[in-house]
């Protein structure tokens, strides 16, 4: 069973002032009270701001988005990663960022969000698969960091990476895909203040399926470009090779805008399935850069998307 908000209220008109402890005795009383155990009634709730950004779609359940997942390095299955990412340790957690920034080094996480105004992104997210969910992310702009630390002018691209530790991460152990994870931004891309890095969803820290303890969301391209697990940063003037380019190049390009007229060779990405829809719920149109064309189309002005895609 899942709990839904009125049509019509708008979660990001509530959020704000929203006591998060009785939003817990809400979804408990609607009757996913296991879902208070996997993340925990202690866990810190994080202070945010509302953000212009945020759709009105009415977000996922924590329990939709906890436990459907694509994270690899604990398995394919959607429920892989909510039954064995708890085995990873996110304390203490140090990013590097290097390349052609002024301050290079390796930064303890709470150095990289310490003074960081955290707000509240209502997104939508739509996975290459050809579902979607809305996500209530607590981030920052990954402006704000790269700003902070200097982007020198030679730097035309940001190149991003998951933790590689085995022990934790199973699927490491296995050539599923080639390890670690990475992914990559032109820089345009990355300044855009859509593009945030997220430490939470539903106001708390994020839970270790969904890429604890910093993991990228970039709103207008497919999921995978949404790196989860961060250890590195880098500044780059090249383009940088990407998981799923290298897995399969002629169906996941660099960009992977969402692009409803531009069918993966598998299957259409003209439509979308909205998790915890139920199975009869209809499908729906995918928009153009998922509906944030208004904010990014004009970043590919000149591009023909049908081949850079
Ligand atoms: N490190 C890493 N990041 C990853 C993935 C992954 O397997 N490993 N999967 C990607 C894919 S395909 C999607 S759809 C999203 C899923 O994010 P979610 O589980 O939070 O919805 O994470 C992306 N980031
Ligand atoms: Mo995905």
């Amino acid at each position: 069973m899942t709990y839904r908000f009125k049509t019509g209220l708008k979660w990001s008109s509530v959020t704000p002032k929203m006591d998060y402890l009785n939003r817990r005795q809400l979804l408990a009383g609607a009757g996913v009270m296991a879902f208070g155990a996997m993340a925990g009634p202690l866990m810190a709730k994080i202070a945010t701001k509302p953000s212009s950004f945020s759709t009105d779609e009415v977000p996922n359940t924590l329990e939709e988005i906890s436990t459907y997942n694509n994270f690899y390095e604990f398995g394919t299955g959607k429920g892989d990663p909510a039954e064995h990412a708890h085995q990873l340790t996110t304390d203490p957690w140090s990013v590097k960022i290097d390349g052609l920034v002024d301050a290079p080094g390796t930064y303890d996480l709470a150095d990289v969000i310490k003074g960081v105004d955290m707000e509240e992104r209502i997104y939508r997210f739509r996975c290459v698969e050809a579902w979607s969910m809305v996500i209530p992310w607590v981030g920052f702009e990954l402006a704000t960091l790269l700003n902070r630390v200097g982007v020198q002018s030679g730097a035309k691209y940001v190149a991003l990476e998951t933790l590689f530790r085995p022990e934790e991460m199973p699927a490491q152990n296995s050539r599923l895909l080639d390890w670690p994870y990475v992914e990559g931004l032109r820089l345009d891309e990355a300044m855009n203040p859509l593009t945030i890095l997220a430490t939470g969803l539903y106001g708390e820290e994020l839970p270790n399926q969904s890429g604890a303890p910093l993991r990228l969301v970039v709103p207008w391209k497919y999921g995978y470009k949404s790196i989860k697990s961060i250890v590195r940063i880098s500044l780059v003037a090249e383009m940088p090779p990407t998981t799923w380019n290298k897995a399969g190049p002629n169906e996941y390009g660099f960009y992977s805008n969402v692009n409803p007229e531009v069918s993966h060779p598998r299957w259409s990405q003209s439509s979308e399935r909205r998790i915890g829809g139920g199975i009869f719920a209809k499908r729906q149109p995918t928009l153009p850069f998922n509906g944030y064309g208004e904010q990014v189309a004009g970043l590919y002005d000149g591009m023909d998307l049908t081949k850079q895609f």
